[in-house]
């Protein structure tokens, strides 16, 4: 069967079809679908946070309700990505665990605090802009559930990106503080976003089989790459400056060059020492703790029902 099943897997890679949960494959290919998916949930859920902590707080109606929506949309997010990591036989209390108890990865961008409203502008454009470059190609990824979820993710990614724009777009033509205001979060932000396509492809050691899998479409350079040239211009016409000395467009190569992001911090964000690692996840262990009478009380409800039914 093994045999077999290793067949059809090769070629519906090779035709460029999607493997199905019900479909055989390697152990390998599953624990990273479910490491990559599981990874991807933590960071929806987890990046709730560092946004979330502005809805009190936001300037006016019209910016709350833009808020409100993002920020639901990103636990929806979470909630379609447990549930595709699911499908491949992980246990979505398992992986919950496995995020509190600091035992698997969130993305290293919610790690950074929002100072200000400017911020949520920049998570928008640049964070979201982040997010799109990486997931659009994730639409073609070989496991059918994960493909399937992304193209609903980034259709309300794109619209995180544009209302994020529109803000920093609004402050802009605002007072000269309002504009000082924005380019301190986008110094802030430009490198931890470089730093979301992950390390660079010499040190990433699951780039190789996460592409011969059809699992990846890109290396993590070509996206940051692709990123960098399409920010640009976008930064030109809000009006402020990418913190980057070494920018500069490329003839030859026909992309701009760009400096090396601190590589030292990047590690020591995932290792658990960023400016916002604990807090972060402090919140999120809460949450489990408040939640559970919830869980309890609608599995309890489920038993009933079934029962009924059963009768
Ligand atoms: N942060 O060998 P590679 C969002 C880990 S967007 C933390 O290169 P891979 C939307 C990596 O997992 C953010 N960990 O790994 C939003 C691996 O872990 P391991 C989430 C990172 O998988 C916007 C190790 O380092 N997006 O949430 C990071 O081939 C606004 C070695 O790296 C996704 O998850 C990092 N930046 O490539 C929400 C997209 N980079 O094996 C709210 C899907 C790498 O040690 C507000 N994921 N690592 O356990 C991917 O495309 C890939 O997993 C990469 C990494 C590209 C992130």
């Amino acid at each position: 069967m093994t045999g077999d099943g290793e067949r059809a897997f090769t070629q519906t890679l090779e035709r460029d079809q999607r493997v199905e949960p019900r479909d055989w494959m390697p152990d390998g290919y599953r624990r990273t679908m479910i490491r990559q998916i599981a990874q991807h949930a933590h960071s929806e859920i987890i990046g709730m946070q560092p946004e979330g902590e502005w809805i009190t707080r936001a300037p006016t109606l019209r910016r709350k309700a833009i808020l409100l929506a993002k920020v639901q949309d990103e636990a929806g997010h979470g909630l379609y990505l447990y549930s595709a990591a699911e499908t491949l036989g992980a246990d979505r209390g398992d992986l919950t665990r496995r995020l509190i108890e600091g035992r698997q990865k969130y993305s290293s961008i919610f790690n950074y605090p929002t100072l200000t409203f400017a911020d949520v502008g920049v998570i928008g454009w640049l964070v979201d802009g982040a997010a799109i470059c990486n997931q659009v190609p994730l639409c073609r990824s070989s496991f059918g559930p994960y493909a399937r979820a992304m193209i609903r993710i980034c259709k309300e990614e794109s619209f995180h990106q544009r209302q994020g724009y529109e803000l920093l777009m609004t402050m802009m033509t605002g007072t000269p503080a309002q504009r000082e205001t924005v380019q301190d979060a986008v110094n802030r932000w430009w490198w931890p976003s470089l730093m979301m396509f992950g390390p660079p492809d010499a040190d990433s050691p699951n780039t190789a089989q996460s592409m011969a899998w059809k699992i990846k479409r890109h290396t993590n350079d070509e996206l940051r790459q692709r990123f960098v040239d399409m920010t640009v211009p976008q930064a030109q016409a809000l009006g402020v400056t990418l913190p980057d000395g070494e920018l500069a467009w490329n003839a030859e190569r026909g992309h701009y060059d760009f400096g090396a992001p601190d590589w030292a911090e990047f590690k020591r964000v995932l290792a658990g020492d960023g400016p916002m690692n604990a807090r972060r996840i402090a919140h999120r262990r809460r949450a489990d703790a408040d939640g559970a009478w919830v869980r309890e009380a609608a599995a309890a409800h489920a038993a009933k029902q079934s029962r009924a039914a059963g009768q």
